[in-house]
């Protein structure tokens, strides 16, 4: 299906005047306001191939229908994201859920709907019917070298199927661990992963990174060979300046301030990018900013500060990427409100008054601090936002446009009720 500029034009001309009596309203709250929404236009995020069907738990999994059947048709999807918010210019992929089977072809249905491809991600956390080895005592860490062996070759096969589609940068995620006491030796198993890593790292090209994701349980459930920050960040300073920590909001034990350690590995250069998601428990992949928008808008705030401090391209210099599993909702519109979540989060980091916080707190004056950030927090940037969109050819209100075109009648249409989109 394809939403055509005159679809979103008449949509905006339906919505234009309140728009702008709110953008009005809006500016007249916050300073810099164009120079926020220069920054927003240039933000892109990249959407994950893998959650753009219904995702399921062992509990089990209610398929909604019109789920794309192939990487060709995940490419179309995250285009119709792109089309309507103009934010969503990236998919990034995870082999083998998406092998390429024709870079040019591939390429070329991409760069139709404006797209590149972000981060490649490997997978060595599942068996494949092909593999001679299996992954059920971990990977990378594995006490057999012949597995490691085999979890190194899938990596550097994938790189290569980044280096064919223009992508520049791999996401490790390990799996592995431990389930019970006893069951690992703690210092071999990061000894192996280490070495292994080492072997990644060598087959990178000069200009790629690699993104070493960390999570603190699942599937394993009493240790975590790369389990926080601290972990992740100790391999990736050994491995070199290509190398660099990545940040998925769910994989986190609870109450740990992730603003901080966001702060912290920004200032070690340590930092590559995020998997924005939410949770309440556990690594539960809910709409980004649906759970804790305060926590979201207080990520972004280090963000900016530390960004700043380094000068760094807030639109370029790090990996902003979603992860995250639609159980219950169309997976499309999830996505569009997870983009809207981080824009707006973003956007009211971008008003925060800096020389005002930064005054109040050298004179420790901690309700003025308070004040400076709750006001941001509590200022309505979506006018900015939806600027953004309008100045750069999309929707005033994509998840309106979505439905008013009634997108998923017209894939289901097009593709069936029953099919399945590869991924969790
Ligand atoms: C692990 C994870 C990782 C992906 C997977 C789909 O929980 O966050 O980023 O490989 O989800
Ligand atoms: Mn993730």
């Amino acid at each position: 299906m394809i939403i055509g500029s005159n679809n979103i034009e008449s949509h905006n001309e339906g919505l234009l005047k309140k728009h702008q009596n709110k953008l009005v309203f809006t500016a007249s709250e916050i300073d810099n306001t164009e120079a926020i929404i220069q920054k927003l236009i240039d933000f892109q995020i990249a959407i994950p191939s893998w959650a753009l069907g219904t995702g399921g738990t062992r509990f089990g999994r209610f398929a909604g229908g019109g789920e794309p059947r192939s990487i060709e048709e995940k490419i179309e999807d995250v285009g119709l994201l792109h089309k309507l918010n103009n934010a969503s210019g990236a998919i990034s992929l995870h082999i083998p859920w998406d092998i390429p089977q024709d870079y040019k072809a591939i390429k070329a249905l991409a760069a139709q709907h404006n797209l590149k491809f972000d981060a490649m991600n490997s997978n060595t956390f599942q068996d494949q019917a092909s593999s001679e080895h299996t992954y059920k005592y971990g990977s990378l860490q594995n006490v057999n070298k012949a597995v490691r062996k085999q979890a190194i070759a899938h990596n550097i096969e994938v790189i290569k199927h980044g280096i064919e589609l223009g992508s520049q940068s791999l996401t490790i995620w390990l799996a592995d661990g431990s389930n019970f006491p006893g069951q690992l030796n703690f210092r071999k198993a990061y000894q192996n992963t280490l070495e292994s890593l080492e072997e990644i790292y060598d087959a990178l090209p000069a200009d790629w990174k690699l993104f070493l994701e960390y999570k603190c349980a699942e599937p394993n459930f009493y240790s975590t060979t790369v389990a926080d920050w601290g972990q992740s960040y100790s391999y990736v300073k050994k491995l070199g300046d290509k190398a660099q920590t990545l940040v998925d909001l769910g994989h986190h034990l609870p109450n740990a301030n992730i603003e901080q350690i966001v702060s912290l590995l920004l200032m070690e250069n340590k930092l590559g990018g995020f998997h924005f998601n939410d949770s309440k428990y556990g690594d539960d992949d809910l709409t980004a900013g649906a759970l804790k928008p305060f926590q979201l808008f207080l990520i972004f705030n280090e963000l900016v500060e530390g960004m700043d401090a380094r000068g760094m391209n807030h639109a370029k210099d790090l990996g902003w990427m979603i992860d995250a599993s639609h159980n219950i909702k169309d997976p499309l519109e999830d996505l569009l409100q997870s983009v809207e979540a981080i824009m707006i989060a973003y956007a009211q980091a971008l008003s925060v008054d800096r020389k005002a916080l930064e005054k109040a707190q050298e004179e420790n004056d901690v309700v003025k601090a308070q004040e400076i950030l709750q006001n941001a927090f509590r200022t309505d940037v979506r006018a900015l936002v939806a600027e953004a969109r309008l100045r750069s050819g999309a929707a005033l209100n994509p998840v309106e446009l979505y439905r008013s075109l009634s997108v998923r009648k017209n894939l289901i249409g097009e593709r069936g009720l029953k099919t399945l989109a590869t991924g969790l």
